[in-house]
């Protein structure tokens, strides 16, 4: 098949999905067409069945606000004429489904353009409840040709907040376990490494993480890798030092190849406030690092409280940090952890089992709107 897809390029779990998405339906023998504003983090050199698309925005003395939805529905457009595409597939609702909506009306006249909305989190969790968007979000997902969630989760919250009726499909976050996988050996060492990865945006509490590693030092002698970039890093490192904290907490900044820095981790934070899935959660799982993460959001879906990962309330550091030196002063205990947190990984959530949904949906949403075949008398 020959396929659109938008989604934000920069680093968040929506964009990695996406990306890693188009380029596992390369690898299975799709043309995928990335049509946004960036060339998106993760698709490195690509391969010959990936085209890149960049959505220029036009400015103008006039502009107050660029209307990129608007360039980008052209483009859309665009390119879906010149290379024949057979569907959109955008990710995070606003304003990307609104652009793919306009895109289709754009060509209604010469054929019919379906897209798939994939509803990822916040787009529905913060941002669609805000007053300002939350009518055209709701509108962009009734007009959607179909609609996925990332967690069954982000399907309740969507159908009761937004009042939508019509199906959402729920199509669980994955990663491809070959990339994704732990370290060969892992030779004990004296002082464990603990890594959060994020946005450093306010919904992941980051400031949690300082606090738990000055809980957990207390017990064992353990550093902190804080993983990419946000608002909350400034605040963050300004924590580390007023705790005492800074020579055992360092600030790699954005990483572009996670998959190398996660196997040689020894258990993951993740504090949020709210997550839809916990995309970060799976990917050290994959890795064989067990996350200490929050019971919110979609995450129960992914972790099993004491099996491949520990449950806490958000912002209570103390049981955080109790469960990370249960998990670190048990060597026993980690590795049983560890190796079913692979295994939830690649028996759940790995790209063979979660990529043909997304397949079978293409096709579902085409074929309702392929031209009857002509029946002859
Ligand atoms: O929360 C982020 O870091 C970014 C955000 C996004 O849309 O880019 O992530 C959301 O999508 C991820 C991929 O589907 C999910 O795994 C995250 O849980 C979700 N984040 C939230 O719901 C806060």
């Amino acid at each position: 098949m020959r396929i659109g897809i938008t989604c934000y390029p920069t680093y968040g779990g929506s964009g990695i999905v996406a990306t890693e998405l188009g380029l596992e339906l390369a690898h299975r023998g799709h043309e995928v067409h990335f049509i946004t504003y960036a060339n998106p983090i993760r698709l490195g050199s690509g391969s010959p069945r990936i085209r890149y698309h960049e959505v220029e925005v036009s400015t103008y003395p006039l502009f107050q606000y660029p209307p990129y939805c608007l360039a980008l529905a052209s483009r859309m457009a665009d390119v879906a004429r010149t290379y024949h595409l057979d569907l959109m597939h955008v990710h995070y609702a606003i304003p990307h489904s609104i652009s793919a909506l306009l895109a289709r009306q754009m060509l209604a006249a010469e054929r019919y353009l379906p897209f798939i909305t994939t509803l990822h989190g916040t787009d529905m969790t913060l941002v669609g409840l805000d007053p300002t968007y939350y009518p055209i979000t709701k509108f962009s997902i009734e007009q959607s040709d179909a609609v996925t969630g990332i967690s069954e989760y982000l399907r309740e919250h969507t159908a009761s907040y937004f009042g939508v009726t019509r199906p959402i499909q729920v199509i669980h976050n994955f990663v491809n376990c070959s990339i994704y996988r732990p370290a060969p050996e892992r030779p004990p060492r004296a002082e464990k490494v603990l890594v959060h990865v994020s946005n450093f945006r306010p919904v992941k509490r980051v400031l949690d993480c300082v606090r738990v590693l000055g809980e957990v030092r207390k017990h064992v002698p353990a550093r902190l890798v804080m993983a990419g970039d946000g608002p909350d890093r400034g605040p963050a490192e300004r924590l580390a030092a007023e705790l005492g904290l800074s020579d055992y907490i360092s600030f790699p900044g954005k990483q572009d190849h996670i998959e190398k820095l996660l196997p040689h981790m020894d258990a993951l934070l993740l504090p949020s406030e709210m997550e839809s899935f916990g995309l970060a959660a799976l990917e050290a799982m994959a890795c064989g690092v067990p996350p200490v993460t929050t019971r919110v959001g979609g995450v129960p879906e992914l972790v099993t409280h004491g099996v491949d990962g520990f449950l806490e309330a958000p912002g209570d550091v103390a049981s955080q940090a109790a469960r990370v030196v249960e998990l670190l002063s048990d060597d026993e205990k980690h590795q049983r952890m560890s190796s079913a947190a692979r295994h939830t990984a690649e028996t759940r959530f790995s790209t063979q089992l979660i990529i043909p949904k997304y397949e079978r949906l293409y096709e579902e949403v085409c074929a309702a709107h392929a031209a009857p075949a002509s029946v002859t008398v």
